[in-house]
Formats: structure tokens, sequence, C-alpha cells
């Protein structure tokens, strides 16, 4: 298999020249620079021991959380992104999990003390010019090691299911390729063109489209470090061409745009603006089409299949819809029993079924959760609903699974909370779910029988308890309190029994 970037190993577009590559704030790196310091720390990281070969990274949205994946991915080693805001218990079971040999990570970094004695690596990028080509790399043009196996995995990527802590995707080098490339070729994303966004770098929408996208087509990526408005108005304002965000940043940016013509100004100067890791509602879609004479493009995909639909840059836009199947990738809906649907007739629910070079591997030393996604002839269950429209457009109408929370665009299983709540002193019983929110798209509720009626533990302290075991994006948001929750006979809890829910 080819170079997964051409740009820096040589090829196509040459040798790795001076044309910017990233920008993270005032920091950046060209070509040249991104080539010398991730090439040297390739050269470094290469072959390492202690087992499993993997490194994590601790993938704070910075210059060097870039850096660190792409020296992975030149040498090629499989790279484990951790979100930096992971508690202890979720950092503590993937770092079990995925037995990472060493961490890369910004050279400042505090890390926490679940990586105990593992080797550390320091991610070190000067930015300005001569300074960042160390010593030992005196070849401008890393070569990726020369027996790279496409089906071996390029990166790890923790998604929530519905029970249990997160599970490990393997991706492999041949998803990634060909999901951008299919992506490439629907978005007629070039190397002219600059990409804005602000997307936290440990999932599949900010790293693999949002930073290693940008660079296997040659073009560049502007970081925001953390999404704004007024950053987004800035880059597309400066030159950026492309904006990649969650239906939270639109929604944000649909509430800004009547109070900033700037911003409206600056979208509509936008080549692409591009929606995707949740439905953007039809609201958001008019308001900022409206302003901005703009319509956003949504694309389907999950962490499991990388990208499987898109509406296309040549196609008509559809707000409501995720367009069509990518080239290279076959979608289909079945009935509950496993039967295909036929019909293109906008109203006939299927479960999204999806077959391509763009799936994963398997669940990191999960072979049963592996075996129970896929179907004997080798189609992945995405458990999510959809029509299809009789020109092919798909229409996602909801998902199979209730214990499955999508706030923020952040996939968030309801039983990871319901277990680190049971864990609190003051909750006897919980459960979770999630509840329509304008801004988050969902938001966690969660549900608690307190131990002692009298001293129910408050919400704020619940939050928290929740944040610093799992992730501050997993803390529920309202609380409520029961006497007792709504069991079946089987004691089971019914969750559509909840009031209100
Ligand atoms: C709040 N914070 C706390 C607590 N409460 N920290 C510790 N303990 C607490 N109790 C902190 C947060 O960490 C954060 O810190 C700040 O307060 C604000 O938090 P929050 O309100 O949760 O966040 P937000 O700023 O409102 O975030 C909205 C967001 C975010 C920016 C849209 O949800 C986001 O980045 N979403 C992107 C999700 C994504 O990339 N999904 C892709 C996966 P600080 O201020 O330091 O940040 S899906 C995927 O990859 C598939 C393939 C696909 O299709 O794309
Ligand atoms: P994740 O597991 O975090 O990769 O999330 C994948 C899930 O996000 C999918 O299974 C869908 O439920 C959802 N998703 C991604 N993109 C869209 C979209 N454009 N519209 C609706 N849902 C989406």
């Amino acid at each position: 298999m080819s170079s997964l970037f051409p740009g820096l190993t040589g090829g196509p577009t040459g040798t790795p020249d001076e044309r910017p590559a990233l920008r993270f704030g005032e920091r950046s790196l060209t070509y040249a620079e991104l080539a010398a310091t991730a090439g040297a720390l390739a050269g470094r990281i290469s072959g390492v021991g202690g087992g499993s070969g993997r490194v994590a990274v601790w993938a704070t949205p910075t210059l060097e959380t870039a850096v660190g994946v792409v020296a992975a991915l030149l040498a090629g080693v499989p790279a484990v992104p951790l979100n930096p805001k992971s508690g202890e218990s979720e950092l503590g079971h993937i770092l079990k999990d995925s037995s990472p040999a060493l961490v890369l990570a910004g050279p400042g970094e505090q890390l926490p003390s679940a990586f105990g004695s593992l080797e550390r690596v320091d991610v070190e990028v000067g930015t300005s010019g001569a300074e960042t080509v160390p010593a030992e790399a005196p070849d401008p043009k890393p070569k990726p090691k020369p027996d790279l196996d496409p089906e071996s995995p390029a990166l790890i990527v923790y998604t929530s299911g519905t029970t249990g802590p997160p599970k490990g995707a393997v991706i492999p080098r041949r998803a990634i390729a060909t999901t951008l490339d299919a992506l490439a070729d629907a978005w007629q994303w070039t190397s002219e063109d600059v990409l804005v966004h602000g997307l936290p770098l440990f999932h599949v929408h900010g790293l693999i489209l949002g930073i290693l996208g940008p660079l296997r087509r040659g073009g560049s990526v502007r970081h925001l470090g953390r999404f704004s408005t007024e950053g987004v108005t800035r880059e597309l304002t400066d030159g950026a061409t492309m904006l990649f965000g969650v239906p939270t940043m639109y929604h944000r940016i649909a509430e800004t745009l009547p109070g900033d013509p700037d911003l409206a100004g600056a979208l509509g100067r936008a080549r692409l603006l591009v929606s995707g890791s949740a439905a953007l509602p039809v609201h958001d879609h008019e308001r900022i089409t409206a302003a901005t004479g703009r319509r956003v493009v949504e694309r389907y995909g999950m962490t499991e299949t990388l990208m499987n639909t898109s509406v296309r840059a040549d196609g008509e836009p559809r707000a409501g819809t995720v367009g069509v199947p990518l080239p290279g990738v076959e979608v289909r809906l079945v009935e509950e029993d496993g039967a295909p649907i036929t019909a293109y007739d906008g109203e006939t629910v299927g479960e999204i079924q999806v077959r391509g070079p763009n799936l994963f591997t398997e669940y990191l030393n999960r072979p049963d959760a592996t075996a129970a996604a896929f179907t004997a002839d080798g189609w992945f269950r995405t458990g999510d609903m959809a029509v299809r429209d009789p020109d092919g457009y798909v229409r996602i109408v909801g998902r199979k699974a209730t214990d499955l929370i999508k706030s923020g665009g952040y996939k968030i299983g309801a039983g990871e909370i319901e277990n680190a709540l049971l864990e609190h002193p003051g909750v006897r019983e919980a459960a979770v779910t999630g509840e329509p929110d304008a801004d988050l798209g969902e938001r966690i509720v969660a549900w608690i029988v307190p131990a002692d009626p009298q001293l129910p533990p408050d919400a704020e302290e619940l939050a928290n308890h929740v944040a610093g075991r799992l992730a501050p994006h997993k803390r529920p948001r309202v609380v409520r309190y029961l006497d007792a929750l709504p069991r079946n006979d089987m004691g089971k809890i019914m969750k559509r029994a909840l009031p209100g829910d």
C-alpha cells in the first residue's frame, strides 16, 4: 500500500516542502518541518518493545498530539489516543486493555498516576524553521517502513457500548486511507483546502478526518484548540475553506449568527461546511442557510466504520439526510430478522448495515463483541435505524439501543455511568437516560434512589463523581430522585416507565 501521507514521505506531491501542514494557534509546521520532526520521533519509537508494541498518545488539542500520531503511523506502531480528561477508572481500563509500551505526551503535560512507571517520551516540537529539524534526521523525507501491511493496526480508538467499559476499535491503515480518499471524492477535497475545526483529537472525527485528512490530501489544517464562533470567523475570513464540526457547534453558530454579521460573512465564504457525529436538526440547517446562503453537508460515520455516507459537494444538499453511500462502501437496511429491505420509499425503517474497506478489524481483546457486531457474511451491524429516499439518500431516524446516548457528539453508554453512580456511597439504585437538549442533542439524566432519602447526594456531587471517574462529558446534567426505580417482573429496570422519559 502506498504511504498514508504522500506529501510527507514523497510521492506524487514530491519532497516535503514549505507549504503549511498544521497550525494550532500561533504554532505551525510546514510539510518539511513535520516530516523532519515526526520522522525523527518515528525513528525513536519504531519497534518499541514491551509486548503490545503500541504507544499511547496523550491527546490534548495540540501540535504535539498531531506530531505524535503521525510519527506512530510513519513508524507502523499502533497508536491509542487518550482523552486527557479521562477519569481514573476509564483511563485505568484503557491502559490495562491496550497495554501500551510507552506514552507520547507534550513536554509540559502532567500525567495522572494511572500511568505508573510507564515509559514516557516527550514529543518535542520546535516551530521556528531550522530548529525543528533534529540533527539525527538529516533526511527531510522520512521513509515509511517498507513492510507496512494495509491490514495492520494504525489506531485503537475507544468507544462506548450500552454496558460495561469502552471497547477499543482496532482501525487498520487500509480503513484510514480508503475513508479519506472516499471523502476526497465526495467533497472534492484537495491540497488547496484549508480546514478549520476545534474537535477533540481522541476520536475519529477530529483526529482521522480533521488531522490525517488534510495531511493525506497535502492540504492544511488550523486547529482552534477549543471551539469558538470567534475562531471560526477568524480562520474562515483568513483563507480557510472548510469547517468540520459536531451539531452542538453548528447549533452554537446558528444561535450566534443573528447578531454576528462577521460570522455570517465568514461562513458565506467557505467552500464546504460539514457536520457529523450526530444529527443536525433541520431547524439549525435552515437558520444557517438563511443567514449565510450556505448549506451544511452531513456525513454519517462511526468509530468502527469510519465514514459510510455523505451528501456530496456536487450533489443536491438535503437537510435531514446523511446523503448517499461513499464510493466503495456497501450500505443496506435490514428488518429485525436480518432480511434486507429492498424499498427505497422514504418510509420503510431498517437497521443500517455496512460492508467495505472502511471497516475496523476487531474490538481489542473482545472476540465476543467482535463476533456479535458482524453478520456471517461480513456486514457490520451499526445499530442505527434509517429509511432511504427513492434516489438513495439515507435518513437516520433513530437508534436500536436506548442505552446509547449522543451528547455533544460524544457516544456515551448508559451502563458505564450507572456503574460509576452505583460506586457512590449515597446511591442505592441508578438508571441513566438521555433526553432531548437543544444544545447537546441529548443531555444525560441520572435517576437516583438515594441510600438515605433524608440525605441524598446533590446533583453537583454526583456530576463530579462521574466526571472524575469517567470523563467530564459523561457527567449527568440533570439528577432526578425517586423512591424506587420501575422494574418488571424479572427485576429489570423499565427505563421507558421513568416519569417524563
Ligand atoms: C464541567 N467541566 C468539568 C466538570 N464540569 N470538569 C470536571 N468536572 C466537572 N464536574 C469542564 C469540562 O471538562 C470542560 O472543560 C468545560 O468544563 C465545559 O464542559 P462541557 O460543558 O461539557 O463542554 P462544552 O464546552 O459544552 O462542550 C461542547 C462541545 C464538546 C465543545 C461541542 O461536546 C465537544 O467537543 N464535542 C465533540 C465530540 C466529538 O468529537 N465526537 C466525535 C465522536 P474545558 O473548558 O477545559 O474544555 S463520533 C465519531 O468520531 C464518529 C466517527 C463520527 O461520526 O464523527
Ligand atoms: P461513535 O461511536 O462515537 O463513533 O458514534 C457513531 C454514531 O454517531 C453513529 O452510530 C450514529 O448514531 C451517530 N452519527 C454519526 N454521524 C451522524 C449523522 N450525521 N447523523 C446522525 N447520527 C450520526
